[in-house]
């Protein structure tokens, strides 16, 4: 149940899916938001990137889980040394998406900067997101997800092998068959191994500017890359009761910077937390109604 108790309702600064975007989610398992940032946004988070890349931030431990790929370069937790991807965090473009995909109980679990360099082979073999125990979950296909991931691209990927993401449109509802620690989906990897991508997957193309999101579930993959380092952000979502997949709490310091919005998306209840807060958020609706830059609250 919403919270109603505030007085007056603020309007929201983001717009929630249309009916069609949510059954095309639904049945594909997927959506390809074009455009969402505009190219001066695009160049912003280039350099915020490029500036974390550099400075090689020690941000997480390794996990068993974790694929290595000599090829990639990725930082775990990246929003715990950059102030630089908040605005990506809390722009109405992205946050409408997921209040609508989420049931308005938005947190984010990770934030990850993405740099994939060539490799005439695939960069990332099949598989689903999250783990074995909850690979091992299905949802109705029209229930709320348990988690998604936004992918926010930021340099070219228009062309096939250019670190294209692959997906398999329906494949969220479909448990795999193989089953091992890293949720691989050997039924495809087989072929992948020989550059072969199955005729009913989708090598996704997109543009600098916008977003691909898409559920814990759905089986993807990553395209070999022979055109231009591709530059991405992925964020992880889940309800408020869920926990961070590259963090425990945020520092108080990165949460200062924050809007009350972002600062509710990474958890935060401040000094005087319940622990019944995460289940029923009160004021839910109202935090998450505008973000930094509506709020006059600048995020960088
Ligand atoms: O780099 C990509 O396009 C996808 C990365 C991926 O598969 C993952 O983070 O699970």
């Amino acid at each position: 149940m919403s919270d109603t108790s505030t007085a007056a309702r603020t309007a929201n600064d983001w717009s929630p899916l249309t009916e069609a975007q949510s059954a095309e989610y639904a049945e594909r398992g997927y959506l390809h938001l074009r455009g969402v940032f505009s190219p001066e946004e695009v160049r912003r988070g280039l350099e915020a990137m490029d500036q974390v890349v550099a400075a090689q931030p020690k941000t997480l431990a390794h996990h068993e889980s974790f694929y290595v790929n000599e090829q990639t370069v990725r930082v775990r937790n990246a929003v715990s040394t950059t102030a630089g991807l908040d605005e990506f965090l809390d722009h109405p473009g992205l946050v409408g998406p997921l209040m609508t995909l989420l049931n308005g109980n938005v947190q984010i679990l990770s934030t990850e900067v993405l740099v994939r360099h060539l490799q005439d082979e695939a960069l990332e073999p099949w598989h689903t997101d999250g783990g074995q125990y909850l690979q091992r979950l299905r949802l109705m296909a029209e229930s709320p997800p348990i988690q998604v991931k936004a992918q926010v691209f930021l340099t070219d990927v228009t062309r096939p092998n250019s670190g294209n993401f692959l997906l398999v449109p329906g494949s969220h509802l479909v448990v795999p068959e193989s089953m091992d620690y890293m949720c691989n989906i050997e039924e495809l990897n087989e072929p992948l191994r020989r550059g072969e991508v199955p005729d009913h997957a989708l090598i996704v193309q997109a543009e600098p500017g916008d977003v691909l999101i898409f559920p814990h579930s759905l089986w993807h993959g990553v395209m070999a890359n022979t055109t231009q380092p591709r530059k991405t952000f992925i964020f992880r979502y889940g309800q408020l009761w869920q926990r961070p997949y590259d963090y425990a709490t945020q520092p108080r310091e990165v949460l200062d910077r924050m809007s009350p919005r972002l600062r509710r998306m990474f958890g935060d209840f401040g000094e005087d937390a319940h622990p019944s807060d995460f289940y029923k958020p009160l004021g839910q609706d109202e935090v998450m109604s505008v973000g930094g830059r509506t709020a006059g609250q600048v995020s960088r």
